[in-house]
């Protein structure tokens, strides 16, 4: 019997078909779709039914093969959400994370609610567009929809609360709030009130590998289907990917390699030390009660970024020709802060990066070959900062790092990565949000017995790529030049 896994990127969605055979894993993608927001007077939205839509294709499909689904799941990105009336309906097109209505936002969320004192209670990295400053900007903007709403559903509890009829929250998604508290987990009525909303808008929350429920009977109808069980997984893509590192031992770290890249490490309790809140990292929730110790750097939505701006001006490079012309620029060039606010939603991503090297009094790249090697080498040396903060507010010391997710797929970053971070670095499996939703739900069904079975099933079953380090002297040289660049020495 196969389990079927639905994975929402920021880019594209996938159904992917998980079954055990042998004490191997064999994944198959049954169904692939775009996931491309739209912009109406001037707001940023997710095409939300229309995710739906594909998400019932891809149970057509499955069922179209002859595989007999024995449960289905959805993961996504996280913090955004949509609001549900109390007639059940949604009541509005749930907005896109990198809309700007919750530009300065966080700061007067803190003059009231004290960040110290937020981050003591949740733990949670500072991002502008988590949760809790959407919901606040919401309510500053008396917004109609907010006013009206009876629940707020996380985007893969939207989706599963369409094919069930049953509204529940996950845990690993709902961390990505900064609502929820780090350690008893439940919703925190101070930051709840604090941000001008009333607690009974937030669900229950269950914990990931938990039954919510059957497809309700008129989604079975539909789609000519049985009760088939939806299952919250780690609804978090990026939990579901630290599921699906292939890690055989307990202290690892790993990223998260897609349009985010997620560098951290996986403990049993959150860091909720001075250091961690000075240096923004975050604490989110884990599958099995674990905790994603883990820091957002800006990743492949520089490259995806600039690829769109090069193809509206008219080229035509797949991401695969542009990694190549890459390689072959001179190194060690021009260097930017990846994570530098003016590259979250830039109308034109190269002309931002141009404008940073020429600020910073850098060489400015002009060919789409000089960017990518810049936005790349940058991306490696920025993971070797974060390592290396993860080690010393882990207390633990990493000999490699796993890397997981479509990013795998381009090569000069792993090599870079092995290169910056002067360790090896383990890459693959490519799909690991999919694979670890699948998991969550062989778990549960309790084909494969644990965490760590699961994970040793993924090694044996998709293998790693291994990339060493090289020239390592000249690229400690080069971190410190990019420290003195981007000013992160401070
Ligand atoms: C990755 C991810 C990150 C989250 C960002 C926005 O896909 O889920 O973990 O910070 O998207 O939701």
């Amino acid at each position: 019997m196969s389990v079927l896994a639905f994975d929402l990127g920021a880019s594209s969605g996938r159904a992917v078909v998980g079954r055990l055979t042998e004490g191997r894993l064999v994944v198959e993608e049954v169904h692939r779709f775009p996931n491309d927001p739209v912009e109406v007077g001037g707001r940023l939205y997710w095409d939300i039914l229309r995710l739906y839509h594909e998400i019932k294709q891809g149970i057509v499909k499955a069922r179209q093969q002859g595989i007999d689904v024995r449960s289905i799941g959805i993961d996504s990105w996280a913090v955004d959400f949509g609001l549900i009336g109390a007639n059940g309906e949604l009541i509005a097109n749930p907005y896109h994370y990198r809309d700007r209505h919750t530009d300065g936002v966080m700061d007067e969320v803190f003059a009231k609610l004290g960040k110290a004192s937020i981050y003591a209670k949740t733990g949670l990295q500072f991002l502008q567009f988590n949760t809790m400053y959407q919901l606040a900007a919401l309510a500053k903007a008396d917004s109609p929809a907010l006013s009206a709403a009876d629940k707020l559903l996380m985007i893969p509890d939207l989706l599963r609360y369409f094919l069930t009829g049953i509204m529940k929250g996950e845990y690993t998604n709902a961390s990505t709030t900064q609502l929820l508290g780090a350690v008893d987990r439940a919703w925190d009525e101070e930051l709840v009130a604090g941000v001008g909303v009333r607690r009974s808008l937030l669900p229950d929350v269950v914990q990931p590998g938990t039954v919510v429920g059957p497809l309700a009977p008129r989604v079975q109808e539909e789609l000519l289907v049985g009760p088939i069980p939806v299952v919250a997984v780690a609804e978090h893509d990026t939990a579901s990917a630290v599921v699906a590192v292939p890690a055989l031992e307990a202290d690892f770290a790993y990223l998260s390699c897609g349009t985010w890249s997620l560098l951290g490490t996986e403990l049993d309790e959150p860091v909720l030390t001075e250091r961690a809140l000075a240096w923004n990292f975050t604490n989110e929730g884990g599958y099995g009660g674990t905790y994603r110790l883990l820091k957002n750097i800006m990743g492949l939505w520089l490259v995806q970024e600039c690829k769109r701006a090069w193809d509206k001006a008219g080229g035509s490079r797949s991401f695969a020709e542009l990694a190549e012309r890459a390689a072959e620029a001179k190194a060690h060039v021009s260097y930017i802060d990846p994570d530098d606010d003016r590259f979250l939603s830039p109308a034109d991503m190269p002309a931002e990066i141009r404008a940073y090297c020429r600020e910073t009094g850098q060489p400015v790249p002009a060919t789409e070959a000089e960017t990518i090697r810049c936005v790349l080498e940058s991306l490696a040396l920025k993971y070797r900062y974060v390592l290396e903060r993860t080690e010393a507010l882990a207390g633990k010391t990493f000999g490699g790092l796993h890397i997981v997710g479509g990013g795998i797929q381009n090569e000069l970053l792993c090599r870079l990565t092995a290169d910056a971070i002067r360790r090896p670095v383990w890459a693959g499996p490519a799909e690991g949000s999919a694979i670890g939703n699948v998991l969550v739900q062989l778990i549960a069904a309790g084909d494969i017995s644990s965490l760590a079975e699961g994970r040793r099933i993924v090694r044996d079953s998709f293998g790693v790529a291994t990339y060493e380090p090289t020239d390592g002297e000249r690229w400690s040289a080069e971190y410190e030049r990019f420290l003195d660049i981007t000013k992160l020495r401070a």
